[in-house]
C-alpha cells in the first residue's frame, strides 16, 4: 500500500506551493497500476524490484503496486481500484491463465491499455490487452529436458531408468503449464518413467514438503524436476534429510535435480558445485521491457503484440553443449566454481601458472587458455609463440624430443586426468604421446605437408577425464596461414582414436560444412577452395571452431571474408562425421579478434570526430584491453565515465559517489552493448576491484565509490582512427578501428585540455602535429565496434600494442 499512501499524502493538507509542485507533477507524471500476483519467491523479488526500480517518481512515473498474496480475486480487485482511480495503465503479473475476461473488459471500456507482463492470459478476445512480456516457458521446459536427454544419454543411462519427479508451481499458471508441458512430452516421447506431479507452489517451504513426502512413497527417484528455484532448495534439503545426495552421478545413487529462474545466489552456488545438475534461466527484469512499451505506447505506437526474452541455460557439467529444440539451437552456459573436476573457464586473462595439488605430483596447466590466446595473439604471432617445426629454418625445424622443453606450454600436461604428468615428444615427422598411466599413441608423420606447423591443444569435450587432443597443422598460402592435415584424438573404449577434421589434402571430415561451403561458395566442394585460417577448441569446450576465409584470393587482390564454423562431435564409437552446429561471424569477433579484416572504408570528417571521441572514452580511462569485462570493471567504468563526463549529475549526496542499476546499465548499454544482470549489480559489494559496495539509501540500493578528494580522472590521451573496416558479421554495422592514442603537449593540455580540435584530426594530421611535437604518439592499438542505426557505438573489442 506504499504507494497509495504517498498519494493520499500529497491530497490532504501539505503546504500550498508543494500541493502545486505535486499537482503539476501528478498531471505530468504517468500513472502505472501494476498487480503483481505475490511474492512467492526470489524470482517475485526481483521481479517487483525491477518495476519499482524502473518507474520511479524522478522519472515521472507514479507506479500504484498492489500485491495479489497468490490470489486472482486480490489481482481483480485491484484491478477495479486502479480503474477507479483513472490510471494511465495497467500491468498485470497474472497468478493464473484463465479468469481474466470480465476485468479486462472493464479496463478496455475504460480505455486503459492493459500490459501484461510475466505470465501469459487466456482470454476469449486478445483485444482485451495490448500486449505481453514473458519468457516462453514450453521452451524453458523442453530446454530443461533436452539437456537431461543429452546428459543421461553422454553417461549411457537408458530413457526408462529415468524415475522423475514433477515438483510443478502454481497450477494453472502458464510458467507451470508450459514447463510441466515440456516434461510430459518428453516422458511420452523417449519413455521416461514420469512418477508423480505434484504443485510445490513455487515456494521453498512447499518444495521441501512434497519432495519428503514423495522419497517415501517412491523408493527409486533418480530426477526432480523443480519448476522454480525455491522449490529446488526445499527439495534438496528433503533429499538431504532422508540421507540422499544431490548430483548429478545417478549411476551412483544421486538424485539429479532440475531447476528454473536462476535468481536465488544459493541455486547458482548449488549449479556451480553441481548440487543443481542444470537451471534453465527465467528473467525477472521486466521493469525496463514494460517502461519501453508504455514509452511506444506514449509516443502512439504498437508495440508487438507478444515478446519474448531471450534466455540462458547454465550447468557445470561439460557433457551438453548445445540444445537444438525445434531448428534452432541454443548454447549452454558452463558456470564452475574452480573447486568442481573440470578446467575453469579462463575469460580474459591467460595467466598458465601450474596448480600443484598436495601428494599427487604435478596438476598442470590448463589447456583452454590456448583458445582463449587468439584473443590475444594473431594467428601468425600464435604460431610464433606456439608452433613446434615453424617453416623450413624455424625454431625448432628439426626438433626431437619433449617438446614441453621448449614451448612452456606443452610441460607437465595432465592429458587423461590423473593428476600426474604426461609428455609429448617430438619423434621422426610426427609426435608420440607417453601417458603417466604407460599408455599412449604416435601420430601419423607430416612429412608429407609442406613448411609444417603444428599447435596442439588439448580439453576434456565428453567429459570422460580424459582429453580430446587437436592437432591443427598450420602451414602459408595465399592469404596467410592456413591449416590442412588437422585431426582431433579420443580415448574411445580404452582405445585412443583418431578423429581427422582436414586432411593433407584439404578434405573436410564433415558433410555439412562442405555443404555449407558449397552453398556459400555457390559452386561444388573442392578441396582447398576455401581457406581455412586457424582452429581452435572452443573456450567452454562446445566444439572446435574453424575460421574460415571465404574470400576471393587472387593475386594482389586478396578480399577477405571471415565465418566461423563451429564443429561438434562427442566422440562416440560409431562417429563419422562432424555435425557443423553453426557458422556465423558474430563468433569470430570473439575467437580471432586480431585476424579477421575486411573492406576498408572512407572516413567522412564527420565520421571521424564521432569514432576519434568514442574510442577516447577508453583511452582517456587508460584502457588496457578489454574482451568482455566482469560486472566490477564495467560499473567502474561507467562511474569514471560520469565522473570525466556528467560529474554534476552524479550523486554524492550521502558522502559518497552513488549509481543505481538502471543508470549503470544506461552506460554499459552505450558503450558495451550488454548491462548488468540482477546477480551481477548484487555482486557488485563482494570483493569489489574498485573500493565499490552497496548501499541502501531511501528504500533503493545504489553502487557506490567512494569520493576520491577532488582528482578528477581525465587522462591527457586521445584516440585517433586512422583505418577502418567494415567487416561481415550477422547482424548489421561491424567494424575493425586501428587506432593511435596520443597526448597533447602538457602545456598545451594544463592550457585548454582536450576537445573538439582534437577529435576531429584525422590520422595524417595527427601525425603532422606530432611532427610539431604538439601531439605525441602514447601507443596504438585495434578495436572492433558494432554501429546502430542511430549512429552510436559499442565496443566489442579492444586491444592497445606495446602498451
Ligand atoms: O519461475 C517462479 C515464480 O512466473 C516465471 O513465478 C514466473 C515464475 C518463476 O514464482 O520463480
Amino acid at each position: 500500500m506504499a504507494f497509495t499512501v504517498i498519494t493520499v499524502l500529497a491530497g490532504c493538507g501539505a503546504d500550498a506551493d508543494k500541493s502545486s509542485d505535486s499537482a503539476s507533477q501528478a498531471a505530468e507524471s504517468v500513472s502505472i497500476g501494476f498487480s503483481q500476483l505475490g511474492a512467492e519467491s526470489d524470482w517475485r523479488s526481483s521481479n517487483s524490484m525491477s518495476m519499482r526500480s524502473t518507474f520511479t517518481r524522478d522519472k515521472g512515473y507514479d507506479l500504484i503496486f498492489e500485491d495479489g498474496q497468490q490470489k486472482q480475486s486480490n489481482q481483480i480487485t485491484a484491478i477495479r481500484s486502479f480503474i477507479q482511480q483513472g490510471v494511465d495503465y495497467i500491468v498485470l503479473a497474472p497468478v493464473t491463465q484463465d479468469g481474466w475476461d470480465s476485468v479486462l473488459g472493464e479496463a478496455k471500456e475504460a480505455g486503459i491499455p492493459v500490459i501484461i507482463v510475466d505470465r501469459m492470459v487466456e482470454v476469449s478476445d486478445d483485444s482485451l490487452f495490448s500486449c505481453w512480456v514473458g519468457s516462453d516457458f514450453h521452451l524453458e521446459g523442453l530446454k530443461a529436458c533436452e539437456w537431461l536427454r543429452q546428459y543421461t544419454t553422454a553417461q549411457g543411462i537408458a530413457p526408462s531408468d529415468l524415475h522423475i519427479v514433477d515438483i510443478q508451481g502454481t497450477i494453472g499458471s502458464s510458467a507451470q503449464i508450459g514447463r510441466t508441458a515440456g516434461l510430459e512430452e518428453y516422458a511420452a516421447r523417449y519413455g521416461w518413467d514420469l512418477r508423480e506431479e505434484t504443485t510445490g507452489d513455487f515456494t521453498q517451504a512447499k518444495g521441501r514438503e512434497v519432495m519428503a513426502q514423495m522419497l517415501v512413497t517412491y523408493n527409486n527417484i533418480n530426477v526432480v524436476y523443480c519448476e522454480n528455484d525455491n522449490e529446488a532448495l526445499g527439495a534438496i534439503e528433503a533429499i538431504e534429510a532422508a540421507g540422499k545426495h544431490a548430483g548429478g552421478d545417478i549411476r551412483n545413487g544421486d538424485i539429479l535435480v532440475l531447476s528454473f529462474d536462476g535468481v536465488n545466489e544459493t541455486a547458482l552456488e548449488y549449479c556451480m558445485d553441481g548440487t543443481i545438475a542444470c537451471i534453465v534461466e527465467c528473467n525477472p527484469l521486466h521493469g525496463p521491457r514494460v517502461e519501453n512499451i508504455i514509452k511506444t505506447l506514449e509516443s502512439g505506437g504498437t508495440p508487438d503484440k507478444l515478446e519474448y526474452v531471450n534466455e540462458d541455460i547454465f550447468t557445470s557439467h561439460k557433457a551438453v553443449r548445445f540444445l537444438d529444440i525445434d531448428g534452432e539451437s541454443y548454447p549452454v552456459k558452463i558456470l564452475s566454481n574452480g573447486e568442481n573436476s573440470e578446467p575453469e573457464v579462463i575469460s580474459d586473462n591467460n595467466d598458465a601458472s601450474v596448480k600443484t595439488a598436495e601428494g599427487e605430483g604435478d596438476l598442470v596447466y590448463e589447456p583452454d587458455s590456448l583458445g582463449a590466446l587468439a584473443m590475444e595473439y594473431s594467428i601468425e604471432d600464435l604460431l610464433t609463440v606456439y608452433a613446434v617445426n615453424m617453416i623450413e629454418d624455424g625454431k625448432y625445424s628439426d626438433y626431437q624430443g619433449d617438446i614441453g622443453e621448449i614451448i612452456e606450454a606443452y610441460k607437465n600436461v595432465d592429458l587423461n586426468g590423473d593428476g600426474k604428468s604426461d609428455k609429448i615428444y617430438r619423434s621422426g615427422k610426427g609426435y608420440e604421446f607417453e601417458f603417466s598411466d604407460g599408455t599412449g599413441f604416435k601420430t601419423g608423420d607430416y612429412s608429407a605437408s609442406p613448411n609444417e606447423g603444428e599447435i596442439i591443444e588439448f580439453i576434456d569435450m565428453n567429459e570422460d577425464n580424459v582429453d580430446e587432443i587437436l592437432i591443427a597443422h598450420y602451414t602459408f598460402g595465399t592469404g596467410g596461414p592456413g591449416i590442412w592435415d588437422t585431426a582431433m584424438y579420443s580415448y574411445v573404449d580404452g582405445n585412443w582414436k583418431t578423429f581427422p577434421i582436414i586432411d593433407r589434402d584439404g578434405k573436410v571430415y564433415s558433410f555439412e560444412l562442405i555443404e555449407y561451403i558449397s552453398e556459400r561458395t555457390g559452386k561444388p566442394y573442392e578441396d582447398g577452395s576455401v581457406r581455412f585460417a586457424s582452429v581452435s577448441i572452443d573456450e567452454a569446450g562446445n566444439g572446435i571452431d574453424l575460421l574460415v576465409d571465404f574470400g576471393h584470393k587472387d593475386g594482389p587482390s586478396q578480399v577477405y571474408d571471415y565465418e566461423d564454423c563451429v564443429l561438434f562431435s562427442n566422440y562416440d564409437p560409431d562417429f563419422s562425421n562432424y555435425t557443423l552446429l553453426s557458422h556465423g561471424t558474430d563468433e569470430i569477433i570473439n575467437t580471432w579478434p586480431l585476424d579477421i579484416s575486411g573492406e576498408s572504408v572512407s572516413i567522412s570528417a564527420q565520421d571521424q570526430y564521432a569514432v576519434n571521441l568514442f574510442m577516447s572514452n577508453f583511452s582517456e580511462q587508460g584502457f588496457g584491453d578489454y574482451c568482455g569485462w566482469n560486472a566490477d570493471k564495467l560499473a567502474h567504468f561507467a562511474m569514471e565515465w560520469m565522473k570525466a563526463n556528467k560529474l554534476t549529475e552524479l550523486d554524492c549526496s550521502h558522502g559518497v559517489y552513488a549509481m543505481t542499476h538502471s543508470d549503470i546499465n544506461r552506460i554499459v548499454q552505450k558503450y558495451f552493448n550488454t548491462n548488468l544482470e540482477e546477480s551481477d549489480f548484487y555482486s557488485l559489494g563482494n570483493n569489489n576491484d574498485y573500493y565499490g559496495s552497496l548501499d541502501k539509501f531511501d528504500g533503493e540500493t545504489y553502487y557506490c565509490e567512494p569520493v576520491a578528494d577532488g582528482e578528477m580522472y581525465r587522462n591527457n590521451r586521445f584516440s585517433i582512427v586512422s583505418g577502418m573496416q567494415k567487416i561481415n558479421t550477422d547482424h548489421g554495422d561491424t567494424f575493425r578501428l586501428d587506432f593511435s592514442v596520443y597526448g597533447l603537449d602538457t602545456d598545451l593540455y594544463d592550457e585548454k585540455g582536450i576537445g573538439k580540435e582534437q577529435y576531429s584530426l584525422n590520422a595524417e594530421m595527427a601525425v603532422s602535429k606530432a611532427n610539431e611535437n604538439i601531439l605525441y604518439q602514447a601507443y596504438e592499438g585495434m578495436a572492433i565496434v558494432d554501429r546502430s542505426p542511430d549512429g552510436s557505438f559499442s565496443l566489442r573489442y579492444y586491444r592497445i600494442y606495446n602498451e
